[in-house]
């Protein structure tokens, strides 16, 4: 048994040995050698490069979206522009007026009385529209544009003590 292995083990440096052999006979090349498959690659190489710059600028163009929120610092001329002020309180809502326009930017004025709140804007199937943050001597502004009529619901987004899920109130878009 232990011969056996011995003769393996033999046979297989033996293979080794045979390969190192070949390599460093056949390496006796010259940088002349090479040049020109170095040149070949080296044009390659600069190709796919500029291949890859093109595709990647493509890319990053044909995938590019508008920003999923309408802009928060454009100026609205002041005639179709609606303000409604919104104030977060353990546990309820004001909002003034809360009736609004549909087709006109609402700007949300919201902040809050006592301690942070979320103020959530859903739709009639409680789908999240618009949202921002309720806080304490700070106001958020928030814009959006109810593209039609319908009741909305306001629900508190960040929890604010023990009655908090009956924060509920309603925006009406006429
Ligand atoms: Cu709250």
């Amino acid at each position: 048994m232990i011969s056996t292995v011995y003769a393996i083990t033999l046979v297989g440096i033996g293979l080794v040995m045979a390969v190192f052999y070949f390599v460093i006979i056949n390496s006796k090349k010259t940088e002349a050698d090479y040049q020109s498959i170095t040149k070949k690659w080296y044009d390659v190489r600069s190709k796919w490069f500029i291949f890859l710059l093109i595709l990647g600028t493509i890319v990053t163009f044909a995938s590019l979206n508008p920003f999923p929120i309408p802009d928060q610092h454009k100026e609205y001329s002041s005639n179709d522009y609606q303000i409604v002020a919104v104030n977060g309180h353990q546990w309820y809502w004001t909002m003034t007026p809360a009736t609004v326009k549909s087709g006109q930017p609402v700007e949300f004025q919201v902040s809050a009385a006592d301690v942070n709140h979320g103020f959530g804007i859903y739709d009639e199937n409680l789908v999240l529209i618009a949202q921002t943050q309720a806080m304490p001597g700070y106001t958020n502004k928030l814009i959006h544009t109810f593209d039609k009529p319908g009741k909305f619901k306001i629900l508190c987004l960040e929890y604010c003590g023990l009655a908090h899920h009956v924060m509920i109130t309603e925006l009406t878009v006429e």
